[in-house]
């Protein structure tokens, strides 16, 4: 049942929860958002003192998954708080978008700040936290700036901040911005940074639901996550659910970049066919073919066109093809990418943001960027597939954190995919694609 019972008269087929406000720069300050129905989900729950329970319950029957990477159920994950803790608990926001070809978190935070505010605090009502940080990418600076304005407003309207429209319920809630630094999205090293201290993934387990922030119980989501919050509270677990597919509760934001018509955010059902989606980004540019899609963000695993053009965008249809929804970026590469030149740039990526904490992500980054860079650059050795696989190996779940992981795979599902690629520039010092059709910033 919906906490707010009937399903709002705005919410039509086709119709897109968490982006229903992209159309334009204008509509989010605290006055559009209520006329929007924004913060009735919270005010009720608040006025009826509706039990924590029923709270996470409605959001575990909408099975809504994490939209950071990890697509960790996010009911099951408020139940990891403890009931009883004397003393703050905390929920965190993680706002870190920096997973090459995600740009999703931007655009809520810029154009529908309130609804992760009033996500947060429903949270944080439903886990018993007191407090709560949205920790905002450092390279998007006017996005902090515009979350504040908004926790401004939220609060000089008794909606953040003490005694919540008189119901008792505190919650202050901060932002905080890092510096750009990729891992810092890790959710630990998120923790470390708000401290103050440098942002470094620490072991786990222990979880943040038992040892987060200042080591009190804290649950980390992401934007999109709390920003849904919201909706399923208005329209209810069950029909949230059936807006996606089965496990794969909703719609979601994907940030489609690369060889398309027209890139930018799309908001469609999970199950949605990735034809469909390719369809209305308007199709291939210039009537070129689709060559390769990376279907979650640079830490997923590349899919060569025949395989993604089977896939549904969902959580277990790419994990069934070989790869991961993980944050929901999606970038399309056509005929004219060198894709060793396109593995050069990634594994670069990682070699430079890995935190340098275990040898095996930090020196194993460095191998697999330079012996990438000399198959691209002419000298490549017959061997170096082998080494690249073997390096992989070597690192994969070896580390502290997932990044050792993000790097790894890219590097296999390039060179499983596209191995006679590689081996053609190893062998003719050249690329298969010819210099003068190679896209430009392959
Ligand atoms: C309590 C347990 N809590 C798991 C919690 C855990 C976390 C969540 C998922 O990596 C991925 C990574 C990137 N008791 C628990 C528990 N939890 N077991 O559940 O945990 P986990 O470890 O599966 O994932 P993670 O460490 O959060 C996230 C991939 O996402 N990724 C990265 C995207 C980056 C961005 C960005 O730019 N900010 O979105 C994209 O694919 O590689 O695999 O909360 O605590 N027993
Ligand atoms: Fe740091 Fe890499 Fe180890 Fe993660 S895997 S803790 S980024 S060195």
């Amino acid at each position: 049942m919906a906490i707010l019972g009937a399903i709002s008269p705005t919410m039509t087929a086709g119709w897109s929860p968490v982006s229903e406000r992209f159309a334009d720069d204008k509509g989010w300050r605290l006055a559009d958002y209520v006329a929007r129905g924004g913060y009735s989900a919270l005010k009720k729950i608040l006025a009826e003192k509706a039990p924590q329970d029923q709270v996470i319950n409605e959001v575990k029957k909408s099975v809504l998954r994490g939209r950071g990477g990890a697509g960790f159920p996010t009911g099951l994950k408020w139940s990891f708080m403890p009931r009883s803790f004397p003393g703050d608990k905390y929920v965190v926001c993680n706002s870190d978008e920096g997973e090459p070809g995600t740009f999703k978190d931007r655009d809520i935070l810029r154009l529908d700040p309130h609804s992760v505010i009033e996500g947060m605090a429903i949270a944080a009502y439903a886990m018993g936290a007191t407090r709560g940080y949205n920790y905002i990418h450092g390279e998007v600076w006017e996005v902090y700036k515009r979350f504040e304005e908004a926790l401004a407003e939220a609060r000089a309207a008794g909606l953040i901040g003490q005694n919540i429209q008189g119901s008792g319920f505190n919650f202050e809630l901060f932002a905080h911005h890092g510096y750009g630094a990729y891992i810092c999205g890790e959710e630990t090293a998120l923790l470390e940074s708000i401290e103050g201290k440098k942002g470094q993934p620490r072991f786990k387990p222990p979880f943040p639901a038992s040892f987060g922030l200042y080591g009190k119980p804290t649950t980390i989501n992401n934007t999109e996550t709390f920003a849904s919050i919201p909706f399923i509270m208005r329209m209810g677990g069950e029909q949230f659910l059936g807006l996606g597919k089965e496990n794969n509760g909703g719609t979601k934001l994907f940030s489609v970049s690369g060889h398309v018509q027209r890139p930018g955010n799309y908001e469609i059902p999970l199950g949605t066919s990735f034809a469909e989606l390719l369809e209305m980004c308007g199709g291939m540019r210039e009537g070129r073919k689709l060559k390769a899609v990376i279907p979650g963000g640079s830490s997923s695993p590349v899919l060569p066109a025949s395989i993604m053009m089977d896939c549904t965008m969902d959580y277990d249809s790419i994990s069934k093809a070989g790869s991961m929804l993980g944050s929901g970026a999606v970038i399309v590469m056509d005929e004219t990418t060198c894709m060793v030149k396109a593995l050069e740039r990634l594994s670069y990526f990682y070699y430079e943001e890995s935190c340098g904490q275990c040898t095996p992500c930090r020196e194993g980054t460095g191998w697999l960027y330079k012996v990438v860079h000399r198959i691209e650059n002419g000298q490549g050795r017959i061997e170096d597939l082998d080494l690249l696989n073997s390096v992989t190996a070597n690192i994969m779940g070896r580390t502290i954190c997932a990044l050792g992981d993000a790097a790894s795979m890219p590097v296999q599902s390039f060179i499983k995919h596209f191995r006679d690629e590689f081996l053609h520039h190893i062998e003719h010092k050249t690329c298969v694609v010819p210099k003068d059709v190679q896209w430009a910033g392959s």
